[in-house]
C-alpha cells in the first residue's frame, strides 16, 4: 500500500483537509436521458444535441448543478461516438456552467474499449460503476480489471470520477480500488446510490442506510431511485444527508398514471423539497468546490 492509499482507505477526505461529509446545501444530478428509453415511445426525452442543450439549461435554472449524459445518434440510439461526445462537452460547456459528466456505463451492449474511450472527449467529470449488476433481463457488466483500468484511467486524464453503486457489493469494490491506487483526481469520493434497478439493491430506506454505512470515511453521496422508488429514495437522501439525482434517466413518470413532461420539473420537484428540508439546491461552483472539479476559468 503506497502513502497515498494508506490515506485513502482510512478516510475518502483528501488528505489533511477536513471530510466533507453531509452538506448544508444539495447537488442535484440531472440524468436526462439514459440508454435505456426509447424516443418513440417517450417523446420528451432529449435524443438531439439541441434537446440536450435545452433541458440542460432549464435545468440548471431549476436547480441542477451537474449534468450526467449519455447521447444518441441520428436514430436516436444510444452512442458513445467520440466526436459526438467532444460535440456534446462543449456544447454543455459553451451553453451553461454545469459539470458535466459522461456515462462511462454507456449501454449494457457497449464494448469496455468504447467506455473507456469515453475520456477522451476531456469531461469534467464520468461516472464508474463499482461491479456487474443484473439490469433487468440484461446485464451490466463491470468487471474487476474494467473497473480497475477505468479507474486508473481517470486518475491520468484529470477526470473527477462519481462511483456508481447499483448494490452493497459495489461498496467493497470501491474500498478496495481506494486502498489499491488512493484517491481520485480531485481528491475526495463522491458516489452516487442507484437504487432500485431490477437486479440491484431495492430503492428502500433500509438500502440505503445500510449502503451508506458501509460508504468509506469523508464520502459524499447522491442517490436516485429508479421508476416507483424515486420518491422513497429521494426523500431517504434528504432525510440522510444525502445529494439528488433526478431525471428521466432514471423516471419516466412524475406520479401515478402521468409521465414526465421534461426534466426540468424533476429537477424543479426536487428542488422544492431540497429547501422545504432547508438544504437548498448548490449552484455549480459549490458543487466544482464539494467534488474536487477544477474551475474552467
Ligand atoms: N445504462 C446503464 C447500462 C452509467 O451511466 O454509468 C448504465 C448506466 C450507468 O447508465
Ligand atoms: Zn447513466
Amino acid at each position: 500500500m503506497t502513502p497515498n492509499s494508506t490515506e485513502a482507505a482510512r478516510s475518502a477526505g483528501a488528505a489533511g483537509q477536513p471530510a466533507r461529509s453531509a452538506a448544508a446545501a444539495t447537488l442535484i444530478t440531472v440524468a436526462p436521458t439514459g440508454a435505456e428509453s426509447e424516443k418513440a415511445t417517450v417523446p420528451a426525452l432529449p435524443v438531439t444535441l439541441d434537446e440536450l442543450v435545452a433541458t440542460a439549461a432549464e435545468c440548471r435554472a431549476a436547480g441542477a448543478a451537474v449534468i450526467h449524459v449519455h447521447i444518441r445518434d441520428g436514430d436516436a440510439r444510444p452512442t458513445l461516438d467520440l466526436g459526438r461526445l467532444k460535440e456534446t462537452v462543449q456544447a454543455l460547456r459553451e451553453s451553461t456552467d454545469l459539470i458535466v459528466q459522461l456515462s462511462t456505463g454507456g449501454a449494457v451492449t457497449d464494448s469496455f474499449e468504447d467506455r473507456l474511450a469515453v475520456l477522451d472527449a476531456a469531461p469534467d467529470a464520468c461516472s464508474l460503476t463499482c461491479g456487474t449488476v443484473n439490469f433487468g433481463d440484461e446485464v451490466f457488466a463491470n468487471p474487476w480489471p474494467f473497473v480497475r483500468e477505468l479507474y486508473a484511467r481517470t486518475r491520468s486524464a484529470g477526470v473527477v470520477p462519481e462511483f456508481e453503486l447499483f448494490d452493497l457489493g459495489h461498496v467493497a469494490t470501491l474500498h478496495r480500488l481506494l486502498s489499491e491506487q488512493g484517491l481520485p483526481h480531485g481528491g475526495h469520493v463522491h458516489c452516487d446510490l442507484v437504487m432500485g434497478v431490477p437486479g440491484g439493491m431495492p430503492g428502500t430506506v433500509a438500502a440505503l442506510t445500510a449502503a451508506v454505512a458501509a460508504l468509506p470515511e469523508g464520502a459524499t453521496w447522491s442517490a436516485t431511485g429508479i421508476g416507483r422508488s424515486t420518491l422513497p429514495v429521494l426523500f431517504g437522501a434528504l432525510g440522510a444527508g444525502g445529494h439528488l439525482r433526478v431525471g428521466m434517466e432514471d423516471t419516466t413518470s412524475f406520479a401515478r398514471g402521468r409521465p414526465v413532461t421534461g426534466n426540468a420539473e424533476l429537477v424543479e420537484r426536487a428542488a422544492a423539497l431540497a429547501a422545504l428540508a432547508q438544504r437548498p439546491p448548490m449552484v455549480p461552483d459549490e458543487a466544482r468546490a464539494l467534488l474536487g472539479v477544477s474551475s474552467r476559468h
